[in-house]
């Protein structure tokens, strides 16, 4: 085995003490490696060494056979006696120690979680990180907190930019239904992922050849719902359909957001049953979540909706309602960013910057937001969007737009192609803001034409955006001499008008790529 070149993609980390009654852990192993995993590691923590070594024998001659790595965790002197390679935590002897230890010749990985150690792990002579923590997971104790696919970002940066060629893979819940999206979302335009390690989504399936097997198939699949196709932008003028959009939001808005979507022509349903989510999500165009009314009981509430919705490649808008307003709130959004793949997250400078900051490394301080220029704001939220392969919607006097994939970009490895498109969009009416509900249902109209034109989320999103301002500047004018009670009906019916066809040539908008 080249040290240099192996396969990283699909990594078994065996644990024996979750092998399902009536298999035996060699059995799961050789089932997997059937399945088509692409390196091995022997975890055991609880073992002799006797016994380890009589293990590792025993699952090097499968490796062997299928010509796939052996690596043995923490134990050098396991892997030396088998002539096997070497995995080691953070707690384990030093890399370098290892290295010289294990020769030249053998694989070295180092499991890691910050940049510093990343480094570290180059400059020792690993030649693998293995990521963590990527979800929440009973397989291992641990005080890390679950940082997304996203979470990989910076690691690669700092790998890209020490000129290193050392591998990467992810670990911690990853499974059959997140691989793909765990592929699409991680990767950085000059680096990208090269595989997941799994304990428990092998070892502890009945079938573990078809669990192998399903992981591959995921690892090599681009996410249906985040595929863009290229070609020719559609004109978007008004809902062809009438998509279901199940929201779960708050209660000030409900009503008004269920007007809304009605208004432009789509059918609302505001559930927060858990138990009928799968069912809607089939059925449904889309979901509209809205952080607004939160607590730590409904985190299943949210976090069920976002993998109903992803397994049924259904566009989700989120809205990060008021995340800068205190530690919960922003909290809750990480956790929103991490459990699932939204298609577009819209929010004002305030609540972006707030779910932003986290990854961009600023303090996203409420006050630096009103000293930004658009310029500034761009550029945060054309990294956010791109981090997160989410379209990015800064709501304000002029809407931002921003893309979360570069145009022309038809897989999920080719993420550096072409360019990214974003537009502002002017328009509105002061009196928006005397109505409670027209930030929020914004999200709806977004989700109707991201579900009417599943292919275009982009072009989509703008035209919802276009539509939304269009109805707001004609109602505002309508009601110059009355009030918010008068804007309200009125901006109603101008949604209802100008949604059979809405000419984004009216609305004020100023695109760009770059
Ligand atoms: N290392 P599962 S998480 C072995 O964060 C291990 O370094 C981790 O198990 C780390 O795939 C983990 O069943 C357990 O979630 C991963």
């Amino acid at each position: 085995m080249n040290r240099n070149d192996f396969d990283l993609s699909v990594y078994l980390v065996t644990d024996s003490g979750m092998v399902p009654d009536g298999l035996t852990f060699l059995g799961q192993v050789e089932a997997a490696i059937r399945g088509g995993v692409t390196c091995v590691q022997l975890r055991e923590k609880d073992i002799e060494t006797k016994d380890f070594i009589d293990r590792a024998k025993a699952v090097k001659e499968l490796t062997d056979a299928a010509n796939i790595p052996l690596i043995i965790d923490d134990r050098l002197d396991v892997a030396l006696a088998v002539g096997a390679n070497l995995h080691i935590g953070q707690d384990d002897m030093d890399a370098s120690i290892a290295r010289e230890l294990l020769g030249e010749d053998k694989i070295l990985g180092v499991s890691v979680s910050t940049v510093e150690e990343t480094k570290k792990a180059i400059d020792d002579g690993a030649d693998y990180v293995g990521i963590g923590l990527c979800f929440s997971t009973n397989t291992k104790v641990t005080k890390k907190i679950p940082k997304g696919p996203r979470g990989a970002q910076p690691l690669l940066r700092a790998i890209y930019e020490k000129g290193s060629d050392m591998k990467t893979c992810l670990i911690g819940g990853i499974n059959q239904s997140n691989v793909s999206r765990v592929r699409y979302q991680s990767g950085i335009p000059q680096k990208r992922l090269d595989g997941v390690a799994v304990v428990s989504a092998i070892m502890a399936q009945n079938d573990a050849f078809k669990a192998a097997k399903d992981l591959v198939t995921g690892w090599n699949s681009t996410p249906q719902w985040c595929t863009v196709i290229g070609g020719k932008r559609p004109e978007i003028s008004g809902l062809l359909n009438h998509p279901l959009i199940h929201h779960i939001t708050n209660n000030v808005v409900k009503n008004f957001s269920a007007n809304v979507t009605l208004a432009i022509g789509a059918s609302p349903i505001m559930s927060e049953c858990i138990e009928e989510f799968d069912e809607l999500a089939a059925i449904a165009g889309g979901l509209v979540l809205n952080s607004g009314e939160i607590s730590q009981d409904n985190v299943p509430l949210y976090t069920s909706a976002l993998q109903a919705y992803n397994k049924h490649n259904k566009p989700i808008v989120y809205d990060p309602v008021g995340c800068s307003a205190s530690t919960f709130r922003s909290n809750f959004t990480q956790m929103i960013l991490v459990e699932g793949y939204l298609t577009v997250i819209k929010g004002n400078q305030d609540e972006i910057l707030t779910a932003a900051g986290a990854i961009l490394g600023t303090s996203g301080g409420v006050d630096s937001v009103s000293r930004l220029g658009m310029v500034e704001l761009l550029d945060i939220a054309k990294k956010f969007a791109l981090s997160t392969r989410s379209i990015v919607v800064v709501t304000g006097e002029k809407d931002l737009v921003v893309d979360g994939v570069f145009e022309g970009q038809t897989d999920l490895v080719d993420c550096h192609i072409g360019q990214q498109k974003f537009q502002f969009i002017s328009g509105g009416s002061p009196m928006m803001t005397q109505v409670t509900g027209t930030g929020c249902s914004l999200g709806s109209v977004i989700c109707a034409f991201v579900a009417a034109y599943r292919d275009h989320p982009f072009e989509a999103t703008v035209s919802a955006c276009s539509l939304y301002k269009k109805a707001g500047t004609v109602a505002g004018k309508l009601a110059t001499f009355k009030g918010p009670g008068t804007f309200q009906y009125l901006f109603l019916d101008a949604l209802n008008q100008y949604s059979s066809g809405v000419d984004t040539e009216d609305a004020d908008i100023e695109s760009g790529q770059s």
